[in-house]
């Protein structure tokens, strides 16, 4: 089996050097991998040995020539390495690499580099006979856009892939190289001396981060160590760590929560008590964060109010009624003029990304004439209604607590609302929240005058939100 190969080229060939160093270095040395820096200027033609020119289309900077690095790319196939490096592995004796080339170019507009496509390529090239890659570390302004589809063309390119390191602009192309090789070398065969530990690592197979570790002194500064680390009871280690893996996801990484799957009734506590819990169809919801939506929200708000409207609707509401009772009452102009009045506040109640699981609108100006008789000041919450798919997670909860906050901040001693006297569901839950049925109304949608219950929490101080 040949060994896995990985060719650079770049202008900097030095910027390469920490591959000499440690678990790579050591890698290379024993025969794991066989690592090659390669200078693209050995493939330029003039006496200035020049591998860039000017921007067509004129601007700032200088542009890689696509030539010279086709040239460069295709010379590797029949590098043969000097001295002892050349002994061994039969690939190079005078004959080429017949490998296809998998072609990494290092690019901001490239796909993110993640575990999952380090472990790809280390599969891949693990495999060792089938591919070895070649990466290409463009500078200036970037390489000639030509080259990329053109080394697609070829019949001994596998594929090329455009990566990137992160949404943050480099120099060039040799760190994002430097970061590609370490994530992918270190999981060759026989690289890492206990591959065991890879199992335990952020993002191998699953989407979590790392627990936090901890050794000698047990105590640093008057800092201690989690006792249960010192326990000796490996299966409370093990859930411990388990669970902080979990809690800093939630944490600082909510958004890979939605990858997670295989969850048991212990993850799925711990993630309870960091706010999120599963949605009405099993995916992860939360930690879902309540906020004041702004001016040109409207139409965001709308969507949500004319979805969660019709379900929450009487089967006997007709389609003409729930739109006629949208277009007049739901529409992106309503929400804006909601949202332009110092009266209102349009609370959104978010997932993570800040992707909108529900809404509630509260009416702290003069009462409507549909305000139950109160000798104090109240609010409305006119509105409050959330995505199916988040229903049953805490979400209806998070809006109602967070308009009784607001409620309270306009100095509202009470806090009401209709409820078609229907919606067993609703009911209970406003019921749950402190609200009790004070009145009745008849609330219309489109033609059809609906029984709506009156409800009132009483927001005196002590009372919970
Ligand atoms: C390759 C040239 C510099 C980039 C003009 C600054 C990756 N995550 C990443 N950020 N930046 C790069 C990267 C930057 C590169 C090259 C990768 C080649 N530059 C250019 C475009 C704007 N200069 C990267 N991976």
């Amino acid at each position: 089996m040949s060994v896995p190969r990985v060719d650079v080229v770049t202008i900097f060939p030095d910027y390469l050097a920490p591959l000499d160093l440690s678990l790579i270095g050591k890698a290379r040395t024993s025969g794991l991998v066989d690592l090659r820096v390669h200078d693209l200027r050995e493939h330029a033609h003039d006496r200035h040995r020049t591998v860039d020119d000017s921007p067509f289309g004129g601007g700032a900077g200088m542009v890689m020539r696509p030539d010279v690095w086709e040239r460069a790319i295709e010379a590797t196939a029949s590098h043969r390495r000097s001295g002892a490096e050349g002994d061994g592995d039969g690939v190079d004796e005078g004959g080429t690499d017949g490998r296809a080339l998998v072609v990494l170019v290092p690019t901001p507009s490239g796909r993110p580099l993640t575990q999952a496509f380090a472990q790809e390529l280390a599969d891949e090239l693990g495999a060792g006979d089938r591919v070895r890659a070649v990466v290409a570390c463009g500078r200036y302004e970037g390489i000639d856009a030509r080259l990329v589809p053109a080394l697609r063309e070829r019949s001994d390119v596998d594929r090329v892939v455009e990566f990137s390191l992160g949404d943050f602009v480099l120099n060039g192309g040799e760190v994002a190289a430097l970061a590609l090789l370490e994530a992918v070398v270190r999981l060759l065969p026989g690289v890492l001396g206990n591959p065991e530990s890879v199992v335990e690592e952020s993002f191998s197979h699953e989407a979590v981060l790392e627990y936090p570790v901890f050794t000698r002194p047990a105590r640093w500064e008057d800092r201690e160590v989690p006792p249960v680390l010192l326990s000796g009871d490996h299966g409370a280690v093990a859930r411990w760590r388990r669970a902080q893996s979990l809690t800093r996801t939630v944490q600082r990484r909510p958004e890979l929560l939605a990858r997670l799957d295989g969850l048991d009734a212990v993850d799925l506590a711990t993630l309870a008590a960091a706010g999120v819990v599963p949605g009405r169809h099993g995916r992860l919801i939360g930690p879902v964060t309540v906020r004041r939506a702004v001016a040109g929200e409207g139409a965001l708000v709308a969507d949500l109010a004319a979805t969660t409207f019709a379900l929450a609707c009487p089967d006997e509401t007709t389609m003409a009624d729930i739109r006629a009772h949208v277009a007049a009452h739901l529409s992106p102009r309503a929400f804006e003029a909601h949202l332009a009045s110092a009266d209102d506040a349009v609370l959104l109640a978010c997932d993570v990304g800040d992707v909108p699981l529900g809404y509630a609108v509260v009416r702290t100006g003069a009462p409507s004439a549909d305000a139950p008789a109160h000798d104090g000041t109240g609010a409305e919450l006119s509105k409050c209604y959330v995505l199916p798919r988040a229903q049953g997670s805490g979400v209806a909860r998070a809006l109602v607590a967070a308009a009784v906050r607001h409620a309270r901040a306009a100095g509202a001693d009470h806090l009401w609302l209709g409820v078609n006297a229907r919606n067993a569901a609703a009911i209970a839950f406003y019921t749950r929240a402190g609200f009790a049925v004070v009145g009745e109304r008849t609330y219309r949608v489109g033609e059809v005058d609906h029984h709506d219950h009156v409800m009132v929490k009483d927001l005196a101080p002590g009372v919970a939100d």
